[in-house]
């Protein structure tokens, strides 16, 4: 033996040894091959420095220990006031920005006084119907001095139409205006589902929205580039992280067609990602996406380094959270946040432990809050720049992100760009697998849960969660419509909307149009149904991915019983079981109903994936169209208590009590009875195993299922 220093073979021999040759390469997700031990062999490239070109260690040279992130959490329920209120308490406790989460009547641009959106008022966030809602949001917080975060991507017209007037009405110029509207359609198409127009028009409003913010509104950032609710839909971070940077590489093509400078308008682009478990994998993730978006915006052209720059909002992610044992979400949430700030955010907002049943009270969002005031106030991690950097694992996570994302990205490129490839459906099929494929795992137990699948209590405590009256809140916002509508010149208001429907036909600005029209008290549904006479609505059909779900159960016997199961239903009733997975309301979370359907599908039920945004009554006729022997009514924006007993009485109006009703989704404890009161024969609450919940339907359908030792465990 000589003492000269080991080599990596001696390593390799020596671990070998401790694991008795056993494999210890981590296959992640994403098709990374993740080793147990990264050395200065493995770092090719050289990460320069925070604040420099290609800013893979921050986009300033001094990061936090200049200035910390913003600490922005997004909230918004019920009404104006309420939302207003609860902003203000927020701030008062540290909160340093704004976010506003939109109900979804608003995001889908109906008034609340609008049929359709009778159960998703205030629910899911704040009503917004007219500019007079928007300044009851703002009462008392100065839009000059406080960022204002908007998610809206549906009605971002209107939406941006109401937050200039209010800023006007507040005495504060356009040009002083700081904040983000989220304004990114093509995710919307892929995974969120609040569109409202066809893929053409929508691509011209954000180029409108372009045009305007970077001539009137310097401070603005007109657009924030989502990844999130790719994650949120089951996507790996590498799918996440490139389709994100190709969505960006469109809407900056789109603005450059439009006749736009692209470094008048590329400087105020933002993004927006999600932070899960997957700790250094996150970190890399936004390191990497920093390099890319540098190394597309070279490529189209950009000049100014403020144009290559990526600045994003991170959220913790929402689909990583529990609605079992809801405290280790504090744990999980501190994870992601320190991921994303070591990952070098800009600004981000930390789930509340209620994430997986509600929205945030006032308790879990003091919590969530505080999370990030500890890591700023009390660690000292915000004293170095890019405590990472260097790190052989992450320099090496990164770059082979960066590669495989780029490959992504090329095929994107080949394919025409992603406004093609969206409508072609590959991404949007790419992350259902990935989602799938997920599920199976966590059902399997191969992914661990903790208090899921793996460590589960056998009594859970309620929590307390927040309530809203939602029909409170639907009067009270029809009570104001109807005060505005009384108030205003309805002459000016009519001609200010005719013009807007004149300038959708043409080529009018249409922000500056809906300015007019916002200022003249038009409300939001009436701005946008005049975009509406000319765009049209948009409409999809559900393609549940096939195989992936049942192919990871190949040769399971829990699989083998559900499948015998199937087919002894099929023999009594003559032909193949039916199940309708229905989407109801404007709640277009669909990740839960896609992998329901896909996994009936494999089982061999026939599978009716119905439309988004049915009423009660439309997902009533078609249950008696398709007749089928089940519904699973999926509610992801709790719009479950008004919208399944509906559904219900239609089944019955009609003489088919016998159709079976069941609910999934995020269902709080709270309202089983009453849906069980209703009609509703199983509710599959988060966390639920779709093996559990199959065999439940077919006991319901008549098969005699005796329960099984616990699938996971
Ligand atoms: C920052 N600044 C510094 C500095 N760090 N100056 C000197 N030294 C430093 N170290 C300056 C910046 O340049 C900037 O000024 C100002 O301080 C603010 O910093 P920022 O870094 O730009 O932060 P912020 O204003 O918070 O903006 C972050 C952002 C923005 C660019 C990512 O787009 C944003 O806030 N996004 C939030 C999006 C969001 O909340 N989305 C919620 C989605 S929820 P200047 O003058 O340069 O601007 C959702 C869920 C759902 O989608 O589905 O419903
Ligand atoms: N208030 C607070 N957080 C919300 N989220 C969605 N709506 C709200 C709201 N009104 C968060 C949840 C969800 C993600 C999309 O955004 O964390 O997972």
């Amino acid at each position: 033996m000589t003492d000269s220093k080991p080599t990596l073979d001696n390593w390799s021999a020596a671990a070998a040894k401790e694991v008795k040759g056993k494999d210890l390469t981590w296959h992640t997700p994403e098709g990374i091959a993740v080793k147990p031990l990264y050395t200065a062999e493995d770092v090719a490239v050289d990460p320069g420095l925070p604040g420099f070109a290609p800013f893979t260690r921050g986009v300033r040279a001094s990061m936090y220990a200049g200035r910390p992130w913003t600490i922005r959490q997004y909230a918004g329920f019920s009404t104006a006031e309420e939302s207003n209120a609860f902003y203000r308490r927020n701030l008062a406790a540290g909160q340093k920005g704004l976010s506003v989460a939109f109900d979804l009547a608003t995001h889908r641009g109906y008034d609340s006084d609008h049929p359709r959106v009778v159960g998703d008022v205030g629910k899911a966030g704040v009503a917004i119907d007219s500019v007079e809602d928007m300044k009851i949001l703002f009462d008392g917080i100065p839009l000059d001095q406080m960022s204002v975060s908007m998610t809206m991507n549906g009605a971002v017209i209107p939406v941006l139409a109401f937050f200039i007037v209010a800023g006007e009405e507040q005495g504060v110029e356009r040009k002083l205006l700081d904040g983000t509207i989220q304004n990114d359609i093509l995710k919307e198409f892929m995974v969120r589902n609040t569109y409202i127009y066809p893929p053409e028009p929508s691509m011209r409003i954000i180029s409108d929205i372009f045009a305007y913010t970077s001539r009137e509104m310097p401070k603005f950032n007109s657009i924030s580039i989502s990844g999130y609710h790719m994650q949120e839909a089951g996507a790996t971070q590498l799918q996440e992280l490139a389709f994100t940077i190709a969505d960006g590489m469109e809407y900056v093509k789109y603005g450059v067609a439009s006749g736009l400078d692209i470094d008048k308008f590329a400087g105020r682009l933002s993004f927006f990602f999600a932070i899960g478990m997957n700790f250094f994998m996150e970190v890399a993730k936004l390191r990497a996406a920093r390099v890319l978006w540098h190394r597309v915006m070279t490529k189209l052209g950009a000049k100014d380094e403020r144009s290559k720059m990526l600045r994003t909002h991170c959220q913790t992610s929402g689909v990583s959270l529990t609605e079992q044992d809801p405290y280790n979400n504090v744990i999980r949430t501190t994870i992601e946040a320190m991921a994303a700030m070591l990952g070098g955010t800009q600004s981000l907002h930390t789930n509340a432990l209620d994430e997986a049943i509600a929205l945030p009270t006032d308790f879990s969002a003091r919590i969530a809050r505080n999370t990030q005031i500890v890591i700023q106030e009390e660690t000292g991690m915000t004293k170095v720049v890019d405590p990472l950097g260097g790190s052989y694992y992450i320099e090496s996570l990164t770059q082979q992100l960066v590669d495989g994302a780029w490959e992504i990205i090329e095929r994107v490129e080949r394919e025409g760009g992603m406004a093609k490839a969206v409508a072609a459906g590959w991404p949007k099929a790419m992350i259902e697998e990935a989602s799938a494929a997920r599920a199976a795992r966590i059902d399997r137990g191969e992914d661990v849960i903790v208090g899921v699948n793996k460590y589960r209590l056998a009594n859970e405590d309620e929590i307390e969660i927040l309530d809203v009256d939602n029909h409170a809140v639907r009067e009270a916002q029809i009570r104001r419509i109807n005060k505005v509508k009384a108030e205003r010149d309805s002459a000016a208001c009519q001609a200010a909307l005719d013009a807007l429907r004149e300038g959708a036909r043409g080529d009018g600005n249409l922000l500056a149009l809906a300015v007019e029209a916002a200022r003249a008290r038009a409300t939001l549904g009436e701005i946008s149904s005049a975009m509406e006479d000319v765009f049209g609505r948009f409409g999809t059909f559900p393609t549940p991915v096939k195989g992936i779900y049942g192919g990871a159960y190949r040769d399971d016997q829990r699989w083998e019983r559900l499948l015998s199961g199937v087919t002894s239903t099929e023999n009594r009733l003559g032909r193949k079981p039916r199940i309708f997975v229905a989407k109801m309301g404007q709640d277009g979370h669909d990740r839960g109903a896609n992998l329901v359907s896909s996994m009936f599908g494999d089982l061999g039920f026939e599978v009716v994936a119905g439309p988004l945004f049915q009423t009660p009554q439309e997902a009533a006729a078609l249950a008696l169209e398709k007749d089928v022997d089940v519904v699973g009514a999926s509610s992801l924006a709790a719009g479950h208590k008004t919208l399944i007993p509906e559904l219900i009485g239609h089944l019955k109006d009609a003489g088919r009590a016998d159709i079976k009703v069941v609910a999934g989704g995020v269902i709080p404890a709270q309202d089983y009875q009453a849906l069980y009161d209703a009609g509703v024969q199983a509710i599959f609450g988060p966390g639920t195993n779709l093996i559990k919940a199959a065999e439940e339907v077919l006991r319901l359908l008549g098969h005699n299922m005796p329960p099984q030792a616990e699938a996971a465990e």
